[in-house]
């Protein structure tokens, strides 16, 4: 039967953000973690449909608005995407709010802000607006926190690596420059993306990572490789892995949040500290820890991410599995 989904899309510093406004499901949960266990048991072709090629492509992410489930809050938010559902998307928050501000979806109850449900937790939101656009978006996130260092994996064509495993949101495998891994300016995209998919095979056949708060939250789902800054004002570099074949645009909200986590607790960045970082082409976030916590007994930290969307497509994109072989899309 022919489905038919009103999307808004955007971009966030480079990222794309197809928020759906219309033909959405109706989710079953208490919880945006359970409606997104819900959603992926179900509906899951949604995802697929809208994310893969052809209606999609590699780097497709989106997301689906629905009412919270606290009266406090102003809204609740699932996070569909080419690797999946995410528990969180920095970038998809980014973007998601800005077109749901300028397209009046939400009404905040403190104009300014919105208290936000994600599958990971409460997301404080503030944003800047000059008349309807939004200019910047800034997320205080879940608490982050380092997971696990100075981990050993070999990489088939790289070497052994150490790496170190952060949450921000997921679960990131840092990679930081060493002997065998040079810095992300020395190799192209498709290696690193190439590279990638490998060490996290590899890295979840020999590791585990469980939230200790969320058990549905498992896996380490992204590679984060590091280098070398472009603008000499920024702190640091990233391109981050997801998905099967993508290397986010943008500097990545929840790696940005694990990076901050994993230099928070070696010392190298405390509470008020800007880290600005730069993504694989070269658009900034300006990060900073908002506060320092535990999760489960360990140093953690609350941070925030400011970044920009922009709104600049209005598409009614139809899933018919009668009449079109590739309904739910493909992979190559
Ligand atoms: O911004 O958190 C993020 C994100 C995750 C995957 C792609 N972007």
């Amino acid at each position: 039967m022919k489905k038919t989904f009103f999307c808004i899309d955007a971009h966030t510093c480079g990222n794309p953000v197809r928020l759906v406004a219309g033909g959405g499901p109706v989710l079953e949960g208490k919880n945006m973690s359970e409606k997104r266990q819900h959603f992926l048991k179900e509906y899951d072709w949604i995802r697929k449909g809208l994310m893969f090629e052809p209606r999609g492509h590699d780097m497709m992410s989106g997301s689906i608005l629905y009412p919270a489930h606290d009266p406090q809050n102003d809204i609740a938010v699932l996070f569909i995407e080419t690797s999946g559902c995410l528990p969180m998307c920095g970038h998809g928050t980014i973007g998601t709010i800005t077109i749901a501000i300028e397209e009046g979806l939400i009404n905040p109850k403190v104009p300014g802000t919105v208290r936000l449900e994600t599958p990971a937790g409460l997301v404080m939101i503030s944003y800047k607006q000059e008349g309807k656009k939004v200019k910047s978006v800034r997320l205080t996130n879940v608490p982050a926190y380092l997971a696990a260092e100075g981990l050993k994996v070999v990489s088939p064509d790289l070497g052994e690596l150490t790496i170190d495993v952060a949450y921000g949101g997921n679960f990131y495998a840092i990679v930081d420059v060493q002997a065998n891994f040079k810095g992300l300016e020395h190799y192209g995209a498709d290696q690193l993306i190439a590279w990638a998919r490998e060490l996290r095979k590899r890295i979840n056949a020999q590791y585990q990572f469980v939230h200790p708060e969320n058990p549905t939250i498992n896996g380490c789902s992204h590679i984060l490789w590091t280098g070398s800054v472009i603008d000499k004002n920024a702190t640091a570099r990233n391109a981050v892995f997801y998905g099967d074949k993508a290397i986010d645009r943008s500097p990545c909200g929840t790696g940005t949040s694990a990076r901050m986590a994993q230099w928070y607790a070696k010392g190298k960045l405390k509470k008020g500290d800007a880290f600005v970082h730069e993504s694989i082409i070269g658009s900034q976030f300006i990060g900073r820890i908002e506060e320092e916590t535990t999760v489960d007994g360990k140093p953690a930290i609350r941070p925030s991410i400011e970044g920009w969307a922009k709104v600049y497509g209005y598409n009614t994109i139809s899933i018919d599995p009668d009449d079109d072989p590739y309904a739910y899309g493909f992979l190559v």
